[in-house]
């Protein structure tokens, strides 16, 4: 990060702070659990300090200089390129602090009800260039190898988004069908084509008959979150010519998550492997693949108790 760049933060932080609780878990209501379990999506305003979104701006700094794990492009060479990389947390420690030491996992806990929480993965999408594409629609869950309720994805964005930039989200629909995912090589043509072309019915053009649907998004600022359920139907936050959106998702789950099997036809996302080979469908969800988050485990607060 460039002189320039934490001169910038810093001034951010001066003009913000104040705004911020310093038990930001106790802004969670009985409200915002029952609209989580409802719809399977809320926004909650000002859950994380400035101090948390420098760590993950430094994370990203560190993942965009090549010290990350594969850095996913897609719309590749054109003009709406986006970045997307996953399970940063093995190799960026910003990333490991940031999941372990901010309240993230302690506010996905309450929203989905669990003391116990694993890491199911991070990722980061990174639109900078200007323009760039919505993000087809697709739900999580037809890649991911799991079942059950507790589970939420906090998505953060490092800039300002005005709600058109917003990732947006058909309320409800984890509750519904599952789909097939999207095939990215040629969902610019077909937003429908499928992943696995097995099993799963294929996915609706959303976006061709929006007022089907009840989509929300907000607007965004810096230290808003939104939390949903991996099998809510979501894309879309294309950004103008001159602004930029960078997102990180933190996937976390409780107690209730089990391993499911998913068409044989390409393997989930992130890449497990030997995942299958140790467990059954309906098992617990209980891998090295997802490290232990809270209660923190004792070797981790043994490196610096
Ligand atoms: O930020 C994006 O464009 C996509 C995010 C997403 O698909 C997710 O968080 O699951």
């Amino acid at each position: 990060m460039s002189e320039n760049q934490v001169n910038r933060r810093s001034s951010d932080l001066r003009g913000t702070v104040e705004k911020f609780s310093k038990d930001p878990v106790s802004l969670i209501t009985d409200d915002h659990m029952d609209q989580y379990g409802k719809d399977g999506i809320v926004m909650i305003k000002n859950v994380l300090h400035p101090e948390w979104l420098l760590l993950l701006e430094v994370g990203l700094e560190r993942v965009l200089n090549g010290s990350s794990q594969h850095l996913h492009k897609f719309f590749e060479g054109q003009e709406g390129e986006f970045i997307e990389t996953i399970r940063n947390f093995d190799v960026v420690p910003e990333i490991r602090r940031f999941v372990y030491d901010s309240p993230i996992a302690d506010l996905v806990g309450k929203i989905i009800g669990s003391d116990n929480l694993w890491l199911y993965s991070d990722e980061f999408f990174v639109k900078e260039g200007g323009n760039a594409e919505r993000t087809p629609w697709h739900q999580d869950t037809p890649y991911w190898p799991i079942q059950g309720e507790q589970i939420a994805s906090a998505w953060i964005s490092l800039d300002t988004l005005s709600k058109a930039e917003c990732l947006e989200y058909v309320a409800g629909s984890h509750k519904g069908t599952m789909y097939d995912g999207f095939s990215p090589s040629k969902v610019s043509e077909d937003p429908t084509a499928p992943h696995y072309g097995d099993q799963l019915p294929p996915l609706p053009d959303i976006e061709a008959n929006r007022s089907s649907y009840d989509i929300r998004s907000w607007e965004i600022s810096p230290g808003d979150v939104i939390f949903a359920h991996p099998g809510v139907l979501h894309g879309g936050g294309p950004t103008g010519p001159d602004s930029k959106r960078r997102a990180i998702t933190i996937r976390l789950y409780g107690d209730d998550l089990r391993y499911a099997k998913r068409p044989p036809t390409r393997p989930t996302v992130p890449l497990t492997p030997g995942l299958s080979l140790t467990l059954n469908p309906g098992d617990p969800l209980r891998s090295p693949w997802y490290p232990r988050i809270r209660p923190i485990p004792p070797h981790i607060r043994a490196e610096w108790e």
